[in-house]
């Protein structure tokens, strides 16, 4: 039975059925996957502890539905088109056989090296098709995978693998960046140095750069896979045994590590990929994201295999050799569905339509979007140029907790409108709750988006600490899972967000915690304190706006200001790096000395004639020194 949505009628009534029945509802798309034994319970839970749990004691292999299974009827069929950095360097096809055979034998290399079920396993990678062969031999041997996006710093590694434990390290010599190389083996190494638990390194050879190996704990992936055999048996997993950790940013702390069970993320992402995107089988799906954040993992890598479709693996970026090179490659290609985020967009769409224009995209069929609120012009630009009007746009709201697409379009079914995510799918049961949690009932209000029921891809729980989970998610409102966004719902019910209403940054689509910057720059010898917040940014969306008191008069401003951004990039990553640095005599504080961010966020955008009421502060005086140096910067 399909379980493909075609009309907005069958939505309402799908819908409806999902709320009334969701147990009936969801096992009926369960059923059409391949389990070793069927489950007991389709779901017990609560939002109170919180435990969720879906499918109980069904026992499957996530990988025998990503791969084995396609391969009676479509074993020729190309699963993964990579598409290298540079231009001169061939794509490269690896049909479902081809996949399966080097899932396997990549699994063998990790059961060869001691990795048993229940081990973590961590992926520094590039973004080539041996990470997605890795995330998926994890998977077949059941050990949990937790990759880290490339782009993150010794540190950062260093720290994740600490978190999770990790036995074993997947990482590269190097990998390729529009015209940058970096060399991710050295990185990796530092990251060594911080933790005792890993047991083996697997180097995969990327650039071919000389790097030191470690006798008896580096091995090469291709001497490692030689000898390997293609066939492995997958390991039996129970429904709620962990598939992978995923390290997200949160308003406090530490990133920490998102866990996702097996069962139930297998049938949200199957089932959000088919519908949102309306999958077809000869559709050439194209997810932008790189496999180091959620959108990677269910939409470049589980979402299409488990539906059997061929998924494009890119990886460069948007602007090299330039800027024209996502429409070369949907051309090149005939991407029929493209995904991607605001940011891209924007600065796609600054560079012009000279870059646009040289492309057919008439093989495009549906357009999407995901990571931040999308804006009105580039909304409209994405229509315009990529789509021509004939493609709907799919705005995708979801986050890391919630393993697949929440609240989005069903392309060519729900009628789309600029900068709304539209309605939620079925399953997906929001609320907008005021401040002191209580519900908003009507249409045309704003307020704080919850999800009132589970959908099979909720968050288990954070990775070593439950406690977290619970507070996290959990405990602003009592018996609801809290997002962390402001939503607003207009007069038709479609929902629109509005982006963070904690200390969570949304920089480029990349989820940042204010604390987590401060902490880094806070390290600066010369530093006393400092505060971080996001501002409006034409092509980033937010940028970061650094506020630092120092200890001593600062000399050469520049050199400060490079130290300042070297030390974040050391320390947390590239991406994290401050837009805006002001030396300031003091911050805004309430009398029991909490900083006053929201004076801050509206400093920094620049809107100051409004402050709203500064008479809880201290020292009320601090504000207008800071208005004054940031107007003598300018
Ligand atoms: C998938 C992903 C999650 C946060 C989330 C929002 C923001 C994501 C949209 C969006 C407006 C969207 N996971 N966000 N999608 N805001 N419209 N379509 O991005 O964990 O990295 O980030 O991203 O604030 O809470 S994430």
């Amino acid at each position: 039975m399909s379980h493909k949505i075609s009309s907005l009628e069958q939505y309402r009534e799908v819908y409806q059925k999902s709320v009334q029945q969701p147990e009936a509802f969801w096992s009926s798309i369960a059923e059409s996957f391949e389990w070793e034994k069927r489950w007991d319970n389709v779901l017990k839970w609560n939002f109170i502890s919180p435990e969720v749990k879906w499918f109980s004691n069904g026992k499957l292999n996530i990988t025998e539905n990503c791969l084995d299974r396609h391969l009676v009827l479509d074993s020729d069929k190309t699963a993964i088109i990579w598409e290298p950095n540079g231009i001169n360097e061939p794509t490269r096809k690896l049909s479902y056989k081809e996949l399966a055979e080097e899932v396997n034998k990549f699994s063998n290399v990790l059961r060869d090296l001691g990795a048993e079920k229940g081990d973590r396993i961590c992926l520094y990678m590039p973004m080539v098709p041996e990470l997605t062969i890795a995330v998926l031999a994890c998977a077949r041997i059941g050990a949990i995978h937790s990759v880290v996006f490339a782009g993150f710093s010794a540190q950062s590694l260093g720290d994740r693998i600490n978190d999770a434990g990790c036995k074993i390290l997947i990482t590269a010599d190097g990998l390729f960046r529009g015209s940058k190389t970096v060399n991710l083996k050295a990185i990796a190494d530092e990251a060594l140095e911080l933790t005792s638990v890993i047991k083996s390194v697997v180097v995969f050879k990327r650039t071919g750069e000389d790097v030191p190996m470690l006798p008896s704990r580096d091995y090469w992936w291709g001497d490692l896979m030689e000898d390997a055999s293609i066939e492995a048996a997958p390991e039996i997993m129970d429904s709620e045994d962990p598939l992978f950790i995923l390290y997200t940013s949160g308003s406090t702390g530490k990133p920490k590590g998102v866990v996702h069970s097996t069962a139930g993320y297998m049938i949200y992402a199957y089932y959000t990929f088919l519908n949102v995107f309306q999958y077809e089988s000869e559709d050439i799906f194209w997810c932008t994201a790189d496999v180091g954040w959620i959108t990677g993992h269910t939409y470049i890598i589980y979402g299409p295999l488990l539906n059997g479709a061929t998924t494009v693996m890119f990886e460069g970026v948007p602007n090299f050799p330039d800027a024209g090179r996502f429409w070369a490659i949907i051309d090149k290609l005939q991407v029929t569905k493209f995904y991607t985020a605001p940011t891209a967009i924007r600065s796609l769409m600054a560079a012009g339509t000279d870059f646009v224009n040289p492309y057919k995209l008439s093989s495009l069929k549906v357009i999407g979007s995901v990571g931040e609120p999308i804006n009105e012009e580039a909304w409209h630009w994405y229509d315009e140029h990529i789509g021509k009007k004939r493609c709907p746009i799919v705005d995708t709201w979801w986050q890391t907790e919630t393993g697949g697409i929440m609240i989005a379009p069903i392309a060519h079914v729900t009628p789309t409108k600029p900068t709304f995510a539209t309605l939620p799918l079925p399953g997906v049961q929001p609320i907008l709750v005021d401040s002191e949690g209580n519900e908003l009932k009507e249409n045309d209000v704003e307020g704080l988006l919850c999800m009132k029921f589970p959908w099979p891809g909720i968050i288990r729980t954070t990775y070593g600490d439950h406690e977290r989970c619970r507070q996290n998610y959990f405990t602003t409102f009592p018996g609801l899972y809290f997002t962390g966004d402001g939503c607003r719902r207009d007069k038709d019910g479609y929902y629109r967000i509005i982006g963070r209403v904690d200390d969570v940054m949304n920089v480029s689509g990349h989820r940042l915690g204010t604390a987590e910057v401060e902490n880094a720059i806070d390290e600066h010898k010369n530093v006393i304190e400092s505060a971080v917040v996001g501002f409006p940014h034409e092509i980033k969306g937010q940028g970061i706006f650094a506020f630092v008191i120092t200890e001593s008069l600062i000399g050469d401003i520049t050199q400060f200001e490079n130290e300042i951004r070297d030390l974040v990039s050391k320390i947390i990553s590239p991406i994290a790096k401050p837009d805006k640095i002001v030396v300031v005599p003091g911050l805004p504080k309430t009398r029991s000395g909490k900083i006053m961010r929201r004076i801050l966020r509206k400093i920094a955008e620049g809107d100051t004639s409004n402050l709203g009421d500064i008479t809880t502060l201290l020292d009320p005086g601090v504000v207008d020194e800071i208005i004054q140096l940031i107007q003598i910067k300018k």
